[in-house]
């Protein structure tokens, strides 16, 4: 029988929308939903290997006990019932002993958290972290110092864009594909992108201009282009003038940061900036900076992030086409958004801290909606605030996502519970004493999808074929845990459908309206605000370049430059970073995509490696204070000489996952886990390594 069943692909976290063609309970077709403008019909690699993952052999296709040691790899298959009541036997004297909160979930930010998020107010626990922190924390407490709003509640219009400034926003290779195609199309009516990155990248060869910056420098590279704009009067003055406060602060601060001083930090001749300052002021307000995630991940992100955002306030491109906008939910057109189990009025008051302090005065601005997951194992090992022992990791993987692995597994090492929710033989997975495998995407139906935007909308992840091992719905899961725990009131479903069905209550859409394209918009058109009217969320409610939110907690809002150092003889700043073949740590163990590339190279400049005696594809050892590995060395004149990159998310250890086993290094083993404390993320790109011919 054949079947077209609309849904959400999650091959990465994106969330493409899909439409999946199968035949006799087979997957036989992914291609973008033709129905979503931006998709229409296109997946990116990763995205097609989804059919590749259902019938991979080697996910977890029971629920399993750990029986040796944790890491040997010895497991015993466990009945869904058996492995619950383990978890629940193990949670129960846990809590009876230390307290609810010594129980932390984390995960990586999906349609399920408000299940997840749930699960630990029931119990008691504040602490639930997600992602976020990881991936963009500095820029979400970036957006909210100068708007009132994270990151998250706002976007970019590429489609209608004459200008784009991308800083190590490697966008058509670490993908998200509506946006990869929208800004195609801007290209192709005669849009222009600049590129900065210390590497060339796929993104680099499609600009219209590349800068090779010194590594760590975009903070001087910016105040540089204020200084040029303020001085040349090149800014929106209306815009300014209605909505940004403080611009004398601004100019009295960039007055000595000239673009001949920041050609001296960044490597990015003077008259070219003055350039890019007047091009960009030409084709304002439609213009972009992109605020992006992981480029320049330093320990003052956080300002390099509002330097970013300051240039888009500057160029009045906020809340216009072309440039930045606020995202719209049901509200502004009189809806009303899908309900969450969150909503729900709790019986248990949590009064203990977070595990990461997130919200004390000892880490004060990181969004406590999310937390900080990179301060898990010094709270782990340091028993700071509090002792922790158990951790429930609903696809994450703390092992390749936080720095440092071999600090955070002798932090794993002092805990009595370690639970994995994962479709794959992840590290943390192997590392764990019960995995509870779930169903992948094509295979099961999951929490709505809220999607504001331009226009609000809903998508729905729909079951395209039956599971093919003896897995579940997460949200299943926690439900049937907690209902062993004694809290399953607030879990008011037996299925996935029961639970779809509760969240639209009061939306006035239904399941069914779903079928015909997968998706529900509340409004025909886009929804653009007034610019004399916007809803900026400050204390002032104008754009604060003075940032309450940053001088209540004790930061400055405009610290003095700091020159970035130079790395010592034979050492690089370790830079990484994503392919358009994998997700992270996820897809390296994928039959298709592992096929393509297996393993990671370690780029390395040229002139450096003759130096250094290096050819082209010999083994080099790579060590940093933290660890150390062997990996292939990739001869180029394509990057900074002080910089050498890896891709994130190889090296894996868990033997079953036997085509990513050991292939190539994680630069997690290399990376020390310090953050930038006020933005909150960790400063990836700020750990030296040293490299010598293997
Ligand atoms: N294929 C694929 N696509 C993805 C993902 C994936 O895993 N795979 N993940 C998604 C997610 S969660 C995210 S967060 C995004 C990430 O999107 P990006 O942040 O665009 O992705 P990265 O590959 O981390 O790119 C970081 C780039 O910054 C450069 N860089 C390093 N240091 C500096 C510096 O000091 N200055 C500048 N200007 N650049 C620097 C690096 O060389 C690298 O090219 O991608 C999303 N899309
Ligand atoms: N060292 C280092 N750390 C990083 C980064 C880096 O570049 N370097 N990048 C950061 C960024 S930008 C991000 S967004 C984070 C991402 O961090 P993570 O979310 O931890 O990484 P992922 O690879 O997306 O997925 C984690 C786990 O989810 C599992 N998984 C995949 N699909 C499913 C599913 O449907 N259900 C379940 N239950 N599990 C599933 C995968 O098998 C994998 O084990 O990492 C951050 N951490
Ligand atoms: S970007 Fe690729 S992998 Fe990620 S959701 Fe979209 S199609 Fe899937
Ligand atoms: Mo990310």
């Amino acid at each position: 029988m054949n079947k077209e069943v609309y849904s959400l692909c999650f091959m990465c976290s994106i969330r493409c929308p899909i439409r999946v063609l199968a035949k006799d309970g087979q997957v036989e077709w992914i291609e973008g939903n033709p129905h979503v403008p931006g998709m229409e019909g296109s997946l990116c690699p990763r995205g097609s290997a989804g059919i590749s993952l259902l019938y991979d052999p080697e996910r977890v296709q029971t629920p399993m006990i750990r029986v040796g040691e944790r890491g040997s790899g010895n497991w015993r298959k466990a009945s869904w019932d058996e492995a619950l009541d383990f978890v629940a036997d193990k949670l129960k004297d846990i809590i009876e002993k230390n307290g609810p909160h010594s129980i932390v979930l984390g995960e990586r930010t999906q349609l399920a958290t408000h299940v997840s998020k749930t699960f630990l107010k029931a119990l008691g626990s504040p602490n639930h972290f997600t992602h976020d922190a990881l991936c963009k924390g500095s820029v979400n407490t970036a957006c909210r110092s100068l708007f009132g709003y994270t990151d998250a509640q706002m976007a970019m219009d590429y489609k209608n864009t004459k200008h784009i400034v991308l800083y190590g926003r490697n966008i058509f290779e670490a993908v998200s594909v509506k946006e990869v195609n929208n800004l195609m199309d801007a290209l192709e009516n005669g849009a222009k992108l600049t590129y900065i990155d210390p590497r060339v990248t796929v993104t680099a060869t499609k600009a219209h201009r590349y800068w090779m910056i010194r590594p760590g420098t975009d903070l001087a590279l910016n105040y540089a282009l204020i200084h040029v704009i303020l001085k040349e009067r090149l800014y929106d003055a209306d815009f300014v003038d209605r909505w940004v406060s403080d611009m004398a602060d601004l100019r009295e601060f960039v007055a000595s940061y000239t673009p001949e001083w920041a050609e001296k930090e960044t490597g990015i001749p003077a008259d070219e900036i003055v350039t890019l300052a007047r091009e960009m002021s030409k084709d304002k307000p439609s213009v972009i900076f992109h605020f992006g995630y992981r480029g320049a991940n330093q320990v003052n992100e956080i300002y390099i992030r509002r330097s970013i955002l300051i240039l888009n306030c500057l160029m009045g491109s906020i809340e216009t086409k072309g440039g930045l906008f606020f995202k719209k939910g049901p509200g502004e057109v009189g809806g009303k958004p899908a309900r969450k189990l969150t909503e729900q009025q709790f019986d248990t008051k949590i009064e203990v801290p977070r595990f990461d302090k997130v919200g004390t005065k000892d880490f004060p601005l990181p969004d406590p909606n999310h937390g900080a997951p990179q301060m898990l194992p010094q709270a782990i090992l340091n028993e700071d605030p509090y002792p922790i022992k158990a951790l429930i990791n609903y696809r994450f993987e703390p092992l390749m996502s936080i720095p440092d692995t071999t600090t955070t597994l002798k932090a794993l090492d002092k805990l009595d519970l370690i639970v994995t929710i994962d479709i794959n033989y992840s590290d943390i997975a192997w590392y764990s004493d019960v995995i509870l495998p779930e169903s992948i995407y094509l295979e099961r139906t999951d929490c709505v999808q809220q999607a504001n935007g331009l226009k609000p909308q809903i998508f729905l992840r729909r079951q395209v074929v039956a599971p093919r091992y003896d897995t579940r719905e997460g949200a299943m899961i926690l439900k049937q845990l907690a209902e062993k725990l004694g809290i399953s009131k607030y879990f008011p479903y037996e299925s996935m459908e029961d639970l779809v069905k509760w969240q639209l209550e009061g939306t006035g859409f239904a399941l069914e309206d779903f079928d015909k394209k997968g998706f529900v918009a509340y409004c025909k058109d886009p929804i653009f605000w007034d610019r004399t009217k916007l809803k900026i969320k400050t204390p002032s409610g104008k754009i604060e370049l003075r940032s309450s939110l940053l001088e209540n907690a004790g930061f400055s809002s405009f610290p003095e430059y700091e020159p970035i150092p130079k790395p010592e003889k034979d050492h690089f700043r370790l830079v990484t970073g994503r392919c358009a073949l994998h997700t992270h740590c996820s897809t390296q163990n994928n039959p298709y995509l592992n096929e393509l590339l297996s393993e990671n190279r370690l780029w390395i400049n040229s002139q450096k490696a003759a130096e250094l005696g290096i050819s082209n594809n010999a083994m080099v050892e790579i060590s940093s204070k933290r660890g150390s590995g062997i990996i292939k060395a990739s001869v180029t004149e394509l990057i900074h000489p002080e910089s050498v990159f890896m891709l994130h998310g190889f090296g894996h250890q868990a033997k079953r996952a036997t085509r990513s086993y050991n292939k190539g290094v994680s630069d997690s083993l290399l990376e020390e886990n310090v953050s930038d404390m006020v933005g909150g993320s960790p400063a990836f790109h700020e750990t030296f390594v040293k490299v010598k011919a293997a």
